[in-house]
C-alpha cells in the first residue's frame, strides 16, 4: 500500500481470549539438540560431524565458538535429568547425534553411543517424562558430507539405515519421533547461504539437498512404521507468515517467492505430494536442483504423518530489491547490511517494522503470527495434530548482584505465544502440545554462545546451571495447565 504502512491495515487475527486454560492432556515440554548441548565430541567412539568441522573453521562462528564442550550435558546427564524433573514439564524432546551411533555414517552401531541415549530415555521415564526423539538436528557425520552430503541421494539410504538402528534400540521405550528438524535450515543455510555447516554456497545444491532431506524423512517414516507400528511420527518445520511490505505487485511477488522457498517448498510435497510449480521454475536454471527428483519420490515423501511439529519464532516482511526506497519511505527499517543472505537468490529484501519489539536475534515479536501459521496449515494443508515443537527467545540476560536472572522479556514472549496457541485452539486447530526452546542456554550455531535461549542460565566456563525467573514461571504454567491471568 503505497504511502501507507502495510501493518496498520493488516488483518488482525482477533479471536476470543479464553481463561488461559489449556485442553486436558496438553503436552508441555522443552527441547534441545545434541550438538548444541552435549559436548564430549570425542567420547565413546563418536565420529566428527559437519558441525565439528564447520565450527572449527576460522570465521565460521561468532568468537570462534564450537560445540566441543557446549553445556557438557553428556557428562552431566543425571543432573540435567533432575533439572527437567524439577521443571515438571511432562515431555522432553532431544536429538540423537548420528555420529555417536555410526561414527562414519554407515556400518554397525556403536553400542556405547546408543547406551548414552538408552540412559537418557530410561532417566526420563523414571522421572515420568515422555521422551520425544528427533533423529536429525543438523549433525551429519562428516564422512557422509565428504561423499556429497545431502546433495547426494546415497545419504537417503544411509539415513534409513541409521533410523533402523535407533528404532530397534529405542523402539520399546520411545513412542514419539521427529524425523528431521527444520530441513529448510539444513538445505538453505547449509548449502545456499553457507551460514551453517557444511558452509556451501550453491543454490542448485541447496535445492537438491531439500529434496533428499524430504526423501530421507519419507524413508525414515517407512522404517519407523515397520519397526515400531505404534509410533507417532512427525517432522519439525520452521514455517512462518511472510508478508509483503506493500500491495505493490513487485513486493507481492517477492513475498510469494520467499513464502515458496520457506513454507510451500516443504508443506506442499509433504501434504500435497508435489513441489510448487513456481519454485520448480525458479530453481530450474540451477543444477542439480530439483532434477534429482525421481519417479515415486513424492509418494514416499507424502505418506501420512501423525503430527506436524511447528517451530516458530517470528514472522517476516519483505520487499522487492527495487522497492527499498519506497519501503523505507513507508516507515520500514532496512538493516545494513540487510538480511538478504537469509532469503538468498529470491530477489527479496527483509524489512523490519521499527515499532515492533525484537528479540536479541533481531527477530520481531508478534505472537499472533503463530496463530496465523497454524490456522494456515489447518486450512490449506491438513487437519492433523500440531505440536509447537520450538518457540522461545534470546534476550540479553544477566545474573544480577543477588544471583537472580530476571528474564521478564522471555516470560512475556512465552506468555504471548502461549495465548496465541490458545487462539489457534479456539479457531479449531488441533494443537496437542508446546515445547520451549530451550531448557538450557546453549550453542546457538553460528552465533556461538552469544545468544541465550534457556529457561536456565548456563555459566559456560564452570558448567553451573542457574534457573532463570522464566523457569519458575514455566513450572507454574505447566503445573496449572493454564496461564496466569
Ligand atoms: C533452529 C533450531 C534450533 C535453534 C533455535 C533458536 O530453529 O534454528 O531448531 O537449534 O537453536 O531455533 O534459533
Amino acid at each position: 500500500m503505497v504511502g501507507g504502512r502495510y501493518w496498520e491495515d493488516a488483518p488482525i487475527v482477533a479471536l476470543q481470549r479464553g481463561s488461559g486454560a489449556f485442553p486436558d492432556g496438553f503436552l508441555w515440554g522443552t527441547k534441545t539438540s545434541a550438538y548444541q548441548i552435549e559436548g564430549s565430541v570425542d567420547a565413546d567412539g563418536r565420529g566428527p560431524s559437519i558441525w565439528d568441522t564447520f565450527s572449527h573453521q576460522t570465521g565460521a562462528t561468532r568468537n570462534g565458538d564450537t560445540g566441543d564442550v557446549a553445556c557438557d550435558h553428556y557428562r552431566r546427564l543425571d543432573d540435567d535429568l533432575d533439572l527437567l524433573a524439577r521443571l515438571g514439564a511432562g515431555a522432553y524432546c532431544f536429538s540423537i547425534a548420528w555420529p555417536r551411533i555410526q561414527p562414519t555414517g554407515t556400518g554397525p552401531a556403536n553400542e556405547s553411543g546408543l547406551d548414552f541415549y538408552r540412559r537418557l530415555v530410561d532417566g526420563l521415564l523414571r522421572r515420568s517424562i515422555v521422551p520425544v526423539v528427533t533423529l536429525y538436528h543438523w549433525d551429519l557425520p562428516q564422512s557422509l558430507e565428504d561423499a556429497g552430503g545431502w546433495v547426494s541421494r546415497d545419504t537417503v539410504g544411509r539415513f534409513a539405515e541409521y533410523t533402523r538402528i535407533v528404532a530397534e534400540a529405542l523402539g520399546d521405550t520411545v513412542s514419539t519421533w521427529i524425523t528431521l528438524n527444520e530441513p529448510w535450515c539444513s538445505a538453505w543455510l547449509g548449502y545456499a547461504t553457507g551460514e551453517h555447516a557444511p558452509g556451501i554456497r550453491d543454490h542448485g545444491k541447496a535445492a537438491a539437498a531439500t529434496h533428499h532431506l524430504l526423501l530421507a524423512h519419507g524413508a525414515a517414516l517407512q522404517v519407523l512404521r515397520a519397526t515400531i507400528p505404534s509410533a507417532q511420527v512427525g517432522i519439525g518445520l520452521n514455517i512462518q507468515p511472510i508478508r509483503p511490505a506493500s500491495d505493490h505487485d513487485d513486493d507481492r511477488a517477492a513475498c510469494r517467492r520467499v513464502d515458496g522457498n520457506l513454507n510451500r517448498l516443504y508443506l506442499d510435497p509433504l501434504f500435497k505430494g508435489r513441489y510448487p510449480d513456481d519454485m520448480l521454475e525458479h530453481y530450474s536454471g540451477h543444477a542439480p536442483g530439483f532434477d534429482v527428483v525421481a519417479a515415486g519420490d513424492l509418494e514416499t515423501i507424502s505418506r501420512p504423518i501423525d503430527f506436524l511439529g511447528v517451530n516458530f519464532y517470528s514472522p517476516t516482511t519483505v520487499c522487492a530489491p527495487t522497492r527499498r526506497a519506497e519501503a523505507q519511505a513507508a516507515g520500514f527499517w532496512i538493516p545494513e547490511p540487510d538480511h538478504r543472505a537469509r532469503v538468498g537468490d529470491l530477489n527479496a529484501v527483509q524489512v523490519l517494522r521499527p515499532e515492533v519489539s525484537r528479540t536479541q536475534m533481531g527477530w520481531e515479536i508478534e505472537p499472533g503470527a503463530l496463530t496465523e501459521i497454524m490456522v494456515r496449515v489447518h486450512d490449506e494443508y491438513a487437519t492433523l495434530p500440531l505440536y509447537v515443537t520450538e518457540n522461545g527467545a534470546a534476550f540479553d540476560d544477566y545474573v544480577g548482584p543477588d544471583g537472580e536472572i530476571r528474564d521478564a522479556e522471555r516470560i512475556g514472549y512465552l506468555d504471548g505465544h502461549l495465548r496465541a496457541v490458545l487462539d489457534a485452539v479456539g479457531a479449531g486447530v488441533d494443537v496437542r502440545g508446546y515445547f520451549v526452546w530451550s531448557v538450557l542456554d546453549n550453542f546457538e550455531w553460528a552465533h556461538g554462545y552469544s545468544k541465550r535461549f534457556g529457561l536456565t542460565w548456563v555459566d559456560f566456563p564452570s558448567g553451573e546451571r542457574i534457573p532463570k525467573a522464566s523457569f519458575a514461571w514455566y513450572q507454574r504454567t505447566v503445573r496449572d495447565n493454564a496461564l496466569e491471568p
